[in-house]
C-alpha cells in the first residue's frame, strides 16, 4: 500500500489501476459517479496504514480510550474532508485534471450521509473530527441506518418526506467487520435464583437474539497520522436467533422475528407516534449500546487482566439519554458475565460513564412505559428496578419525609422509566452545552440532583469543527485569513484572534468584502442552476437555517418579513436597501404546526414575488432539503445570522457558531450560546433583542402575558395577523398566538425584533463598521471550535491525553 501520492502522475497511475479493479474500465470510460467511487477508494487506501497503526499504538501504550455513544452522527460528505485531512486535495485535483475530470464537479455526487436529525447529531460528527485532530484516543459508536433522515421535498409550499437512500451506490468509506459481530438479546423472561454459593444469580431464558455487525468508518485527524474509528452497527437476522422458541416449528413466529430484526437498523428515528414505532426505537437504543459495550469489554479483556480497572482505561460518554441503557447494560455484563457483585459493578459503571444533556424542553425528556421496557428487556429491567430501589432508599435517608422530592428523582415513576434520571444517577459527570443551559439545569430542571451531587455538574459549551465549517466550506476566506496571519490558526483556532488588529485595516476590509461577495455570487449561481430562481447578489443575505420548531420562532421571522411587505405596499422607500431572507430546515414528519410555518413562508414568498412594488426590495426563498452540504454553501454567504429562539429554550445552538466563523453578524436573543457570542464580540458586533431567559421563566411561573393586549396596542401586529384570517390553513397559528396566549412570546418580542432589524440595516449601511464587525466575529470564533470543547471534555471528564502516532 502506498503512503502518500507523490505526484499527479503517480495519482493517475493508481487511479487507473483502481478503476480497473473496481469496474474493469479505463478512466475515460467512467461515469462521474464511478470517478467519485474510484477516488474515494484511493483515499481510503491512503488512510488505511495510519488506521491500523493508530489502533496498534493505542494498544501498545495501554492508553485510556473514550467511546462516544450517540444515536446520531450527522457526518456530511467525507471525500472533501478526508482529502483535506490527508493534505492530498491539490494532488487529487491535479491528477483528475490530467484525466479530464474536475474535482469540484465530482464532489457533489457523493451522497450526504444524514444519520442525524440536527444539532445533536452534527455535534457528534464535529466531536470525532476534533478528537482525531487533537490525537485523542476516542471513537464513535452508533447505528448504520439503512435510511437516514428523510429527504424533504416541497410540493405546493408544503413539506413532503421521501426516504433517504444514501447507501444506494454503496458507502466507500466503511469496512464491514463480520468477524467482530456480537449478539444482542431481546424478550424472554429473567429471574433471580440461588447460585449455590450463598448468593443469587440471574437466569434469562426464552429470549431472541439479533446479530450485530460492525461497519467501521475511519476518522482521520488533520495531517497528523491519527485515524480513529466510528463504529456503526447493523442488525441482521440469524437463523438460530430464536432461543428456545421457533424450533417447535412455529413458522409465523420465525417470520415475525426475522421482520422485526431487519427493522432495527432500517430507519433513523422511526416515527414514535405509534406503539410499534416506540418499541422499535427502544430496540435501537439497546441494540447499539449492548453491541458497542460487548465489543469494548471484549477488547478490554484482550488487553488487561482485571475488569476492576475498567474505568482506568475506558471512558464511556452518552450523548443525551438515547444511549443511557449503557448504564444497566454495563452492570449486567459486569455482574452476569464477569461475576462481580453489585457494589463493585456500580462503582465501575459510574466511574466510567458521563452524560451530556441537550435540552430542557420537558416533552423531549425520554420516558419509556414500564410494560414495554420490561417485556423487551427483562434482565435490564431487573437491574433498573434494583437501582431505583437502592437510589430511592438512599435519597429518603438524606431527605426523610420529603416524598415530593423523592418523586422528582425517582427513575421509575408513574408506570414509566425516566431516562434522564437514570443517566444522572449512573454518571460521574453531567454537563450542559452552554453556560445558560447548564445554569438552568442546575437551578431548575435537574435541581434535586444538583443538591445531592453538585460535583457532578459542569458546563461544556458546544463547538463546531472549524476545519469543515471554515477551511473546507469557505476556501477564499480561509486563504484570506492565512495570507493575513499565517496558517497556525488551522491547528490552533484561538489564533484567529490575531485578525483583531486588522479589523479596521482598509485593505483587509476590502478583501473581506470581496470574499463575502464571492460566496454570495456562488450561492446565487447555484440557486439559479438548481432551483431556477433569481436572487439579487447585492442584497443583504439574512439566513435562518435549522430544524423547524415553534421555540426556534421561524414564525417571528416570517411575520416580520410580512410586515416589511405591508410597509412597502404603502411606501416603496420604506426599506433602505434590498434584502433576501433565506430559510431552510426540516420539520418532524408528525409536527403539524411546524409544517404550517413552512407553508406560511412559501405563501409570503409568493405574495412578494407577485408584487412589483415590493419584489425589487424583498425576496423570500425557502431552500428545500437543508442538510450538511447545503449548510456548507449557506454559512459562507450569510450577512446576518438569525438566532431568535425564545430565551431559555435553545440549549446552545451550533449554527450560530458556523455563521460567526464565516463573518456573519448575529441577530439574536440572549439564549443558548448566543450569550457567550455576545460576551465575546460585544454589543457593537452583534444585535441582541427580546425577553431575557429570567423574564421568560417568570412569565411561565406567573401565567404569561396577554397577547390580546398587544394585538390591540400595536397596529402593525394587528395588520400582520390579519394574514391568517385570509387563509384557513393558518388558523392554527392564529389560535396559538392569540387564543392560546403565545407560548413562545412571538408577539411579545415582535416590536423588539422589528427594532433589531432596523438596527441591522443602519449598521449594514456603514460599510467599514459592518466589515469591522464581521472581522471581529471571525477573530473571536476560535473559541467556538470543537477543538476547544473536546479538549475540555478530555481534561475535565474523560481524563484522556493525546497520543502521537
Ligand atoms: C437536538 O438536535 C438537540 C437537542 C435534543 O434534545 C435533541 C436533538 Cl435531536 C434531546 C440540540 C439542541 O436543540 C441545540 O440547542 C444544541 O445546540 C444541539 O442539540 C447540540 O447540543
Amino acid at each position: 500500500m502506498t503512503k502518500n501520492w507523490k505526484s499527479p502522475k503517480q495519482f493517475v497511475c493508481l487511479f487507473t489501476q483502481k478503476a480497473k479493479i473496481l469496474f474493469n474500465e479505463e478512466p475515460a470510460a467512467l461515469t462521474p459517479k464511478k470517478v467519485y467511487l474510484v477516488l474515494a477508494n484511493l483515499v481510503k487506501d491512503l488512510i488505511y496504514d495510519d488506521w491500523l497503526a493508530t489502533e496498534q499504538r493505542y494498544d501498545a501504550r495501554q492508553t485510556k480510550q473514550v467511546y462516544y455513544f450517540s444515536i446520531e452522527f450527522l457526518l456530511g460528505r467525507l471525500l472533501d474532508a478526508n482529502l483535506m485531512n490527508c493534505g492530498m486535495e491539490n494532488m487529487a485535483r491535479e491528477g483528475l485534471k490530467e484525466l479530464g475530470f474536475d474535482l469540484d464537479a465530482i464532489m457533489p455526487l457523493e451522497a450526504d450521509p444524514g444519520l442525524g436529525n440536527g444539532g445533536l447529531g452534527r455535534l457528534a460528527a464535529c466531536f470525532i473530527d476534533s478528537l482525531a485532530a487533537l490525537q485523542l484516543p476516542g471513537h464513535g459508536c452508533s447505528i448504520r441506518y439503512q435510511y437516514g433522515l428523510f429527504e424533504q421535498h416541497i410540493v405546493d409550499g408544503q413539506q413532503v418526506e421521501l426516504p433517504d437512500t444514501w447507501l444506494q451506490d454503496g458507502f466507500p468509506w466503511e469496512t464491514k467487520r463480520s468477524d467482530k459481530a456480537v449478539h444482542v438479546r431481546y424478550g424472554g423472561s429473567a429471574y433471580m435464583r440461588p447460585d449455590g454459593k450463598g448468593g443469587l444469580e440471574c437466569v434469562h431464558e426464552g429470549y431472541s437474539s439479533v446479530l450485530a455487525i460492525p461497519y467501521d468508518v475511519p476518522v482521520p485527524g488533520y495531517r497528523n497520522h491519527t485515524v480513529n474509528t466510528l463504529r456503526l452497527w447493523q442488525a441482521e437476522y440469524t437463523p438460530d436467533g430464536l432461543f428456545g422458541q421457533g424450533q417447535g416449528g412455529d413458522f409465523r413466529k420465525v417470520l415475525q422475528y426475522r421482520d422485526t430484526t431487519q427493522q432495527i437498523s432500517r430507519f433513523l428515528y422511526p416515527d414514535d407516534s405509534t406503539e410499534e414505532g416506540r418499541k422499535l426505537r427502544l430496540m435501537q437504543e439497546y441494540f447499539f449500546v449492548s453491541a458497542g459495550l460487548q465489543s469494548i469489554v471484549r477488547h478490554y479483556r484482550g488487553q488487561h487482566r482485571d475488569l476492576r480497572e475498567f474505568d482506568r482505561y475506558v471512558a464511556l460518554h452518552i450523548n443525551d439519554t438515547h444511549p443511557a441503557l449503557l448504564i444497566p447494560e454495563l452492570m449486567r455484563i459486569l455482574m452476569d458475565e464477569e461475576g462481580m457483585g453489585w457494589e463493585e459493578a456500580w462503582r465501575i459503571t459510574v466511574a466510567s460513564t458521563s452524560y451530556t444533556n441537550h435540552t430542557i424542553m420537558p416533552e423531549a425528556l425520554e420516558r419509556w412505559s414500564i410494560p414495554l421496557f420490561q417485556s423487551l428487556l427483562p434482565r435490564v429491567y431487573l437491574i433498573v428496578e434494583e437501582l431505583n430501589r437502592r437510589w430511592l432508599a438512599a435519597y429518603r435517608r438524606k431527605f426523610p419525609g420529603r416524598e415530593d422530592k423523592a418523586e422528582q428523582v425517582a427513575i421509575l415513576w408513574g408506570g414509566q422509566v425516566r431516562m434522564a434520571n437514570l443517566a444522572v444517577v449512573g454518571s460521574h459527570s453531567v454537563n450542559g452545552v452552554a453556560e445558560l443551559h447548564t445554569k438552568i439545569l442546575e437551578e431548575s430542571t435537574l435541581h434535586p440532583f444538583y443538591e445531592v451531587y453538585p460535583e457532578r455538574f459542569n458546563n461544556k459549551t458546544n463547538g463546531v469543527t472549524h476545519r469543515r465549517w471554515l477551511l473546507e466550506s469557505n476556501p477564499p476566506l480561509a486563504a484570506l485569513i492565512s495570507d493575513t496571519i499565517g496558517t497556525d490558526w488551522i491547528r490552533h483556532p484561538k489564533k484567529l484572534k490575531e485578525l483583531l488588529p486588522y479589523r479596521d485595516d482598509p485593505s483587509f476590509q476590502e478583501k473581506l468584502a470581496q470574499v463575502k461577495q464571492d460566496r454570495k455570487d456562488a450561492l446565487v449561481r447555484w440557486i439559479q442552476e438548481t432551483r431556477g430562481v433569481a436572487v439579487d447578489p447585492h442584497s443583504l443575505f439574512d439566513i435562518q437555517i435549522k430544524r423547524f420548531h415553534m421555540y426556534k420562532r421561524q414564525l417571528l421571522n416570517i411575520l416580520h418579513v410580512y410586515s416589511l411587505y405591508l410597509r412597502l405596499l404603502d411606501d416603496p422607500d420604506a426599506v433602505p436597501l434590498p434584502q433576501t431572507f433565506l430559510f431552510g430546515g426540516k420539520a418532524a414528519a408528525s409536527y403539524g404546526e411546524a409544517k404550517v410555518v413552512i407553508k406560511l413562508i412559501h405563501t409570503v414568498a409568493r405574495l412578494i414575488d407577485q408584487e412589483p412594488r415590493v419584489r425589487e426590495k424583498l425576496k423570500v426563498l425557502f431552500l428545500e432539503n437543508y442538510n450538511v452540504s447545503l449548510g456548507q454553501r449557506l454559512f459562507p454567504a450569510a450577512d446576518v445570522s438569525e438566532q431568535i429562539s425564545t430565551a431559555s429554550k435553545e440549549a446552545s445552538g451550533t449554527g450560530n457558531m458556523k455563521f460567526m466563523m464565516n463573518g456573519a453578524i448575529t441577530l439574536g436573543t440572549l439564549d443558548g450560546a448566543n450569550v457567550e457570542i455576545h460576551r465575546l464580540v460585544g454589543d457593537e458586533n452583534c444585535v441582541i433583542f427580546g425577553l431575557r431567559a429570567e423574564e421568560v421563566q417568570k412569565y411561565y411561573r406567573e401565567g404569561g402575558y396577554s397577547s390580546w393586549d398587544l394585538y390591540r396596542q400595536d397596529e402593525e401586529i394587528r395588520r400582520v395577523l390579519d394574514v391568517f384570517q385570509k387563509n384557513p390553513l393558518f388558523s392554527q397559528l392564529y389560535e396559538d398566538l392569540l387564543r392560546r396566549n403565545d407560548e413562545y412570546f412571538v408577539l411579545k418580542d415582535f416590536a423588539a425584533y422589528r427594532e433589531a432589524h432596523q438596527e441591522i440595516l443602519r449598521r449594514y449601511q456603514d460599510r467599514p463598521g459592518w466589515l469591522r464587525a464581521s472581522a471581529v466575529n471571525i477573530a473571536q470564533s476560535g473559541h467556538f471550535s470543537s477543538d476547544r470543547t473536546v479538549s475540555q471534555y478530555a481534561r475535565d471528564i474523560w481524563k484522556v491525553k493525546p497520543i502521537r502516532v
